[in-house]
């Protein structure tokens, strides 16, 4: 809660105004109803997840013989928190060894989430390596590798233009020598051509299963949460091709649009497993459901 409010609440608007219309309203009537129901579907919070959560909070306040203005905050609270957990679900895998696969558009955020997680793996004790699958841009590769650096790790890369397969295929002998615990793979994120990606991401991923059939799985989509419903779009787009495993949002710390955290977890049952609030190695947070939705409230 309290990182939420060092780097600028990014539901601090949500938060007001449901505050304020919650403070003007002295009954639980179709008026106030309406009104919460505007803030949301304005708030970033998709059409469909929104109806989801009135259709929620009408029966709660049915069922609950809700009264006043004040439990309805409340109520909203707990049906907003119910969204986004997703148990399990939300942790990075912990079995070793493991592949994570970062996807995503570019600039979204994966060369720097993969330093940040890096990181924090690290803390927890285990050997990292990763892989710069990204081979579109030389630079991409150079920028994973400073993150390489700074986090005292070794990463695979190729020349630009290389067959992002053949890193992953390196990476993987290479882990496997080592006995690195989790492998992490940079990728390039070209949504323009759907098939062109999917073919790419297929070819890696058949590479994984039959190089290294004992690791565990996981793969990232990484969302920049600043470009609000786009990002929603790109979920259902990358859904699509790869099989999701989580999702990083990045740039919690620059906006207001979180919402966008229960729009994926709600249409497309995806856990957010980690959230960016920042550019630096330290400047991510696991995902926590109480936190994240307190974070709305508890201004
Ligand atoms: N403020 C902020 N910037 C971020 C965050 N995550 C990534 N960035 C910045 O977003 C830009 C694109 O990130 P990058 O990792 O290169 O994206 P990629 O193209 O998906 O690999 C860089 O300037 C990063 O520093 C975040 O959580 N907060
Ligand atoms: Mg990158």
């Amino acid at each position: 809660m309290s990182l939420f409010k060092e780097k600028k609440s990014f539901f601090g608007r949500l938060s007001e105004k449901i505050s304020d219309v919650i403070m003007m309203r002295a009954e639980v009537d179709e008026d106030l109803m309406d009104e919460l129901e505007e803030i949301l579907i304005t708030s970033d919070i998709g059409m469909d997840t929104t109806m989801h959560i009135m259709e929620q909070l009408r029966t709660k306040i049915k069922n609950e013989n809700i009264t006043s203005p004040d439990r309805v905050k409340d109520a909203l609270k707990e049906i907003m928190t119910g969204l986004v957990d997703k148990g399990e679900r939300q942790l990075l895998c912990s079995e070793t060894p493991l592949v994570v696969m970062m996807i995503g558009i570019n600039g979204g955020g994966k060369t720097t989430s993969i330093g940040k997680i890096a990181h924090r793996l690290k803390g927890e004790g285990k050997t990292v390596m990763l892989a710069a699958a990204d081979t579109f841009r030389a630079a991409a590769a150079e920028q994973l590798a400073i993150w390489g650096e700074r986090n005292g790790i070794n990463v695979v890369k190729h020349q630009e233009g290389a067959d992002p397969s053949a890193v992953i295929f390196d990476a993987i002998q290479s882990a496997k020598a080592r006995k690195i615990d989790v492998l992490i793979c940079d990728t390039a994120g070209r949504l323009q051509n759907k098939k062109n990606l999917m073919n790419e991401l297929e070819k890696m991923n058949k590479v994984i299963s039959r190089e290294y059939p004992e690791a565990s799985r996981e793969t990232l989509l990484v969302l920049d949460a600043t470009t609000g419903k786009n990002a929603v779009s790109q979920a259902k787009e990358f859904g699509d091709v790869a099989d999701i495993t989580g999702i990083v949002l990045t740039k919690l710390d620059g906006t207001a649009k979180g919402g966008i955290a229960i729009t994926v977890a709600d249409e497309f049952d995806m856990p957010v497993k980690f959230i960016g609030v920042g550019e630096g190695i330290e400047d991510m947070i696991a995902f926590d459901p109480d936190q994240f939705i307190g974070g709305i409230f508890d201004e």
